[in-house]
């Protein structure tokens, strides 16, 4: 199986983040990208597709064209622009990061007050939806790497005839970014951006996709995104109650147009293996219902019992029945990868799941 990734990836890499109440070293942290890399290379079921481009050519108007169907305008202007406009009124160097956040309940009046041009805390106030998002020098660089990442795995996957999944080492994260927010580690949603993507390159009828989400948090950001579109089904499974906090309940069956095409499995903290694998098959089963042209798998590892971030009890065992289960939706699946925290087993998770899938 190809693996697509970038080293760009490690240009973004934040000190620090806030949790809960504590100044803490960012979990989300390049270190991610060498464990699953060399995990991954260390088996011969696996080649790499290194990415590579000048830091002034990541950006460009083709990528930029796949993003927007995703991401509003004035959103992506913040993230190209924030770092530059915090420096210039004397923040940190070491990141931009919120104080206040703009919440319609606070509003007085619709609309408040202010555009995007009163400055570089309240713009970042009202992108943001929690302090797990510093955007550093070159964050927005890394991003946009990482969705291209996304697309260039997509695109090998639907142009060989005989590929059935690639694998796009993603980082940073996308799954809780939404059209306009980040948070979470995440700022583009690349997963999003290629299933759109997907569906803007082929000729014909407007192809159906659906995407899984196996991170331990709901990717409330991809859930946003496509909860009223009857062509893109969202199936996640995730911790509850734990972060996200406010969305991932069963009660989210999509909006009016798109009735039953959001799909939630809350799992209760402490869910092990067996659980996990019977809810997982549940929700292939939602997949191949839908009978997608194309799966998107939103693939986290953060499930496993000794992340430092989440609550479930999943061991090594589980990861390459997931594979397993997936693969029996019988269809061309791009892998992209979310969260996973526990170094030493991230790499194995991963390739349990990509191994899996194969047999
Ligand atoms: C992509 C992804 O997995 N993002 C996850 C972001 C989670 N951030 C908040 C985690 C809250 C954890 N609180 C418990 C900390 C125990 N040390
Ligand atoms: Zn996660």
């Amino acid at each position: 199986m190809l693996v697509f990734h970038t080293p760009l990836s490690l240009l973004h890499n934040p000190p620090h983040e806030i949790l809960s109440g504590c100044v803490q070293p960012y979990f989300e942290s390049p270190e991610r990208y060498f464990r699953i890399l060399t995990t991954l290379l260390k088996s011969t079921a696996f080649e790499g597709r290194t990415l590579e481009w000048p830091v002034e050519e990541v950006v460009t108007e083709e990528v930029l064209e796949a993003i927007r169907p995703v991401h509003d305008e004035r959103y992506l202007a913040f993230l190209a622009e924030i770092y530059d406009e915090w420096i210039a009124e004397g923040g940190s160097k070491d990141a931009a990061l919120p104080e206040t956040f703009l919440r319609s309940d606070l509003l007085l009046e619709e609309g408040g007050v202010g555009s995007q041009k009163d400055g570089a805390v309240a713009r970042i106030g009202r992108h943001s939806f929690d302090l797990s998002a510093p955007v550093t020098a070159n964050t927005w660089i890394a991003a946009v790497a990482s969705t291209r990442v996304a697309l260039e795995a997509l695109d090998t996957l639907t142009a060989d005839g005989t590929a059935q999944a690639t694998f796009a080492l993603c980082r940073p994260p996308g799954h809780h970014a939404t059209d306009s927010l980040c948070g979470g580690y995440c700022y583009l949603n690349s997963a999003a951006i290629a299933a759109r993507h997907f569906q803007r390159s082929s000729k014909g009828d407007k192809p159906r996709v659906a995407i899984l989400d196996i991170d331990y948090h709901h990717g409330n950001g991809t859930s946003k995104i496509f909860y009223d579109d009857p062509t893109v089904l969202y199936v996640s499974l995730h911790g509850s109650p734990d972060y996200p906090y406010y969305t991932g309940s069963e009660a989210e069956r999509g909006g009016p147009k798109a009735r039953g095409m959001n799909i939630n499995y809350p799992l209760a903290l402490g869910t092990n293996d067996v659980d996990y694998l019977t809810a997982l098959e549940k929700a292939t089963d939602d997949v191949r219902r839908f009978e997608p042209d194309l799966l998107v798998v939103s693939l986290g590892v953060d499930t496993y019992i000794d992340d430092p971030l989440t609550n479930f009890k999943v061991t090594l065992a589980a990861y390459p029945e997931m594979g397993k289960l997936i693969a029996r939706v019988g269809v061309k699946t791009l892998f992209v990868m979310e969260g996973g925290y526990y170094l030493d087993a991230i790499g194995y998770c991963v390739r349990g799941v990509l191994e899996g899938f194969r047999e």
